[in-house]
């Protein structure tokens, strides 16, 4: 189903408590233009607004998304470009929104990520890629460092060796290893890329919401924290998710031997 008015660079549905958000520049490989960024937070408001649980982000055509639309790029008077006035507007706000705790964010990459959109589909919370998707930090090709959380997010997953090698020799990496290296949850055949996603998406909207809200926050918290403060932020967290009526609704259908039904409340 879609829902609303249409966009102009994204194709976007709702089903149930799943939202698809499908990037549709497949002329250029879906690269990026500041309207995509303004045209995925209208999307996403949207996805809040009817009670969406779960979001697909994925690519039209055959790559997921060759990171900014380096054709598109507005220089001033000096031919300057403001990168650090474009991140702030957009990436930073979509990365922000892609890892809120209010949903749950699953990139469905069905071709090349590169560039940005490396680090776009990495901040998901869960990755699945088609058997012939790479991720490429493509960076350093065009003199430039990683940028839309890369340097916070590809150390973390993969470690610094391996973030490092991708970045430096801006190697393209299959989808397999990916997996193995820990980078990404899970390789779909190709053909059966969007059904996995979406079964996993339904499966996460039928989850308790407010627990996987507070568990994306604590493992982000962990990253900085020492053992002592993340054990008090767990039992914070712990006492918030035990008041909830979900756990009660979980504990109750244990019991009763039956699947519970969260309403994230
Ligand atoms: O403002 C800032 O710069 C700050 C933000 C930076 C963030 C970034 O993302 S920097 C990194 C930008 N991305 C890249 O450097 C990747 C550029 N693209 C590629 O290296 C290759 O296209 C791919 C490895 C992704 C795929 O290669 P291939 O051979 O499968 O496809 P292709 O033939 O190169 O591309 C197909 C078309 O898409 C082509 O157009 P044409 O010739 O048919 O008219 C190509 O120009 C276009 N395209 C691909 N990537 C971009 C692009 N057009 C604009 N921007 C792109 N990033």
């Amino acid at each position: 189903m879609t829902d609303g008015t249409p966009f102009e660079t994204i194709l976007f549905s709702i089903d149930g408590k799943v939202a698809t958000i499908t990037l549709n520049r497949p002329d250029v490989l879906n690269a990026f233009v500041e309207r995509m960024h303004l045209d995925i937070h209208a999307a996403l408001d949207r996805a809040v607004a009817a009670g969406v649980r779960a979001v697909v982000l994925t690519g039209a055509g055959r790559a997921f998304s060759a990171g900014q639309d380096l054709k598109a790029l507005d220089q001033d008077d000096h031919g300057r470009i403001d990168i650090e006035g474009l991140l702030e507007r957009t990436y930073h706000e979509t990365l922000r929104r892609l890892r809120s705790p209010d949903y749950v964010t699953i990139a469905a990459v069905n071709g090349v990520a590169a560039g940005a959109s490396c680090n776009i589909a990495l901040a998901c919370d869960i990755v699945i890629a088609g058997k012939s998707a790479q991720f490429v930090e493509a960076f350093a090709r065009i003199g430039l460092i990683p940028d839309a959380g890369g340097t916070w997010v590809l150390p973390r997953l993969i470690g610094r060796a391996r973030a490092l090698g991708m970045i430096l020799t801006t190697d393209p990496i299959d989808a397999e290893t990916a997996r193995d290296w820990g980078m990404i949850w899970q390789v779909a055949q190709d053909e059966a890329l969007m059904e996995t996603a979406a079964a996993m998406a339904q499966k996460l909207a039928a989850g308790p919401g407010l627990a996987y809200g507070m568990a994306k926050r604590a493992i982000d918290a962990s990253i900085d924290n020492d053992f002592e403060t993340q054990l008090k932020l767990e039992a914070c967290f712990q006492q918030k998710a035990a008041d909830s009526k979900d756990f009660a609704e979980g504990v109750k259908a244990f019991t009763e031997k039956r699947r519970p039904s969260f309403k994230n409340l």
